[in-house]
């Protein structure tokens, strides 16, 4: 029949298409953790924003769109109390290329975060990457990053998001991640 042709090589074009938007779609970057631990400060210090010591609790989530090397990310910051975030992480962390569990170090919180990261895990794709970031290493009695990693098995960074100095050192571990995540989506 006539009309299947043109019908065929439009199908092709469309997926192409969708196979190019994927590769330059902008990346999402998730922020998750337990209230107080830094999520807001670290997302502030990626973008290059002010930061500040006032402790103000973020309600529901922050959307925020930044260039990073030419190319748009999106990194959502999620705010919340356990049982809020229980109920709708699901939603938040779908198509997430990044995830940042933080935490601020202690060794109580450690091990929340330790739950939050199990039941995180079930929520994204195979593909996507989860790395803790150690917070708060400038307070007295913190973990150390190897021994945050010990308890959470996944690869842990150390951080003082406080500290705009370190902003170089998040933006080079988005970068690792960015590489790494781009090598994979072009070897589709
Ligand atoms: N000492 C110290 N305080 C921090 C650090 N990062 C964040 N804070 C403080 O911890 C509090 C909670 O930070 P915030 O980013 O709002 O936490 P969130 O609830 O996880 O978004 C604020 O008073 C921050 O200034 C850090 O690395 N060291
Ligand atoms: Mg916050």
């Amino acid at each position: 029949m006539m009309w299947k042709t043109p019908l065929k090589s439009e199908q092709i074009r469309s997926t192409q298409h969708l196979k190019s938007i994927h590769q330059i779609a902008p990346a999402k970057i998730s922020i998750i953790g337990t209230p107080a631990v830094g999520k807001t400060t670290l997302t502030k210090l990626m973008r290059g924003q002010q930061i500040s010591n006032r402790y103000s609790p973020t309600m529901g989530f922050n959307l925020g769109q930044t260039q990073f090397d030419g190319k748009n990310i999106r990194i959502w910051d999620f705010g919340g109390q356990k049982a809020y975030l229980k109920q709708h992480l699901s939603k938040y962390v779908h198509g997430s290329d990044i995830i940042f569990i933080v935490t601020d170090s202690t060794p109580k919180n450690v091990l929340t975060t330790r739950e939050l990261l199990e039941h995180s895990r079930n929520l994204v794709e195979d593909s996507c990457e989860i790395v803790a970031i150690a917070n708060k290493q400038d307070l007295p009695g913190h973990m150390s990053p190897k021994r945050v990693e010990d308890v959470l098995q996944i690869p842990t960074f150390p951080m003082v998001a406080i500290d705009a100095a370190n902003r170089e050192h998040i933006l080079a571990l988005i970068r690792t991640l960015m590489n790494h995540i781009q090598a994979i989506k072009k070897g589709e």
